[in-house]
């Protein structure tokens, strides 16, 4: 159950309008877009499971959508990547196709992992991964953050293509993991070029965040034990998001020092798609729905004049259109060929 909480957040403060102005009308329809796009992929994913033809763990980005298109928006795909089992967003944002992702749900040849990975373990060339175990990616997202030092330091490998920064999400859970502590602690130690973010959805499976960890917000208090700059966005509002990204991103470009992020947010879905979270009452559910980030983007842009209701839903269709034709590519893509089960596999 929740406990009541009275935690005060100082998010990074931003003005939309700005924003509005500094990315113009068609990036910010482009964001839009594939926020639509992962809004869509969730609910017919979701839809496809209960139908039996997904199996698996299953769990669903919806409500979060604002927070990783804003970083990716803010600092390009051409970073290292890591999050946790929650990745169809992050797959999509960093260029795995819809068709890729469907299929590697339905377990099929043609899939992001030719089927073996399943929804917790999509990648891309600069997507580390999908990881399973709460905390697993943070130490992979901190040795990424010292191959950018290490290439950018070795005078015979300086010519290599290289990064800027690493950029490693986790779930609020996962700091009290004891991987959370020794990542940091090194990364702060060598310089390293880490954003770590905290995605603070309130819960971990149904356990809220205030019965797990025991100071909020978080990065605020955390941070300081690792000598490190803390930031807190309002995770709901792309716009708020956006800018505290860039600023992050463009302090690292000259500081090569880590950060601790923490983005606040909301999961519209219980923590997989067998959780009927009845550890939240309708209420409390409706009331985090109201501030649904699609809706607050969209508000924004339409009060800009950028865009109408009737074209935000052709929009929406448009999207839809292009997941359902994921879900058809999915369905009739054949099975991996049995004799290829050992192919790929390292272990001796
Ligand atoms: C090391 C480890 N312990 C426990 C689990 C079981 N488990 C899976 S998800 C989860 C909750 C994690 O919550 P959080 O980090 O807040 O991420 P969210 O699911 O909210 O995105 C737990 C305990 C696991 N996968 N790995």
């Amino acid at each position: 159950m929740k406990k009541e909480s009275p935690v005060k957040y100082h998010f990074y403060p931003s003005d939309a309008t700005q924003v509005i102005a500094h990315l113009g009308k068609e990036a910010l329809l482009q964001q839009l877009k594939k926020m639509l796009l992962i809004r869509n992929f969730e609910i017919r994913s979701e839809a496809a499971y209960l139908q039996g033809k997904i199996g698996g763990f299953f769990h669903s980005y919806m409500g979060q959508e604002a927070v990783q298109t804003a970083a990716v928006c803010s600092m390009g795909v051409d970073q290292w990547w890591s999050t946790t089992y929650r990745c169809h967003a992050l797959a999509l944002l960093l260029g795995a196709t819809p068709n890729e992702l469907l299929a590697e749900l339905f377990g099929r040849e043609t899939g992001n992992a030719k089927g073996r990975g399943g929804s917790m373990h999509f990648f891309t060339e600069r997507l580390l991964g999908g990881f399973g175990i709460v905390g697993g990616q943070i130490p992979i997202g901190t040795g990424a953050a010292f191959t950018i030092n290490y290439l950018k330091s070795v005078p015979e490998l300086k010519g290599r293509k290289n990064c800027d920064v690493s950029v490693c999400f986790m779930g609020d859970g996962a700091v009290a993991q004891g991987s959370f502590h020794e990542s940091l602690n090194l990364a702060s130690l060598w310089d390293l070029p880490c954003i770590y973010v905290i995605e603070n959805n309130q819960w971990g499976m149904g356990t809220h965040v205030n019965r797990a960890i025991c100071v909020e917000p978080i990065a605020e208090n955390k941070a300081a034990s690792f000598n490190m700059k803390s930031y807190t966005f309002d995770g709901m509002d792309f716009f708020n998001c956006y800018v505290g990204f860039k600023h992050v991103f463009e302090e690292m470009k000259k500081t090569s020092r880590p950060v601790l992020i923490e983005v606040v947010t909301e999961r519209f879905r219980g923590h997989s798609i067998s959780d009927p979270a009845v550890y939240r009452s309708k209420d409390e559910l409706n009331t985090c729905m109201a501030r649904d980030p699609l809706i607050i983007m969209f508000k924004n842009l339409e009060s800009a004049g950028l865009l109408t209701e009737e074209q935000y839903h052709e929009m929406d269709k448009e999207q839809k259109d292009i997941v359902m034709a994921a879900v058809k590519f999915a369905d009739e893509s054949p099975w991996p060929d049995p004799i290829t089960l050992e192919e790929d596999v390292f272990a001796p």
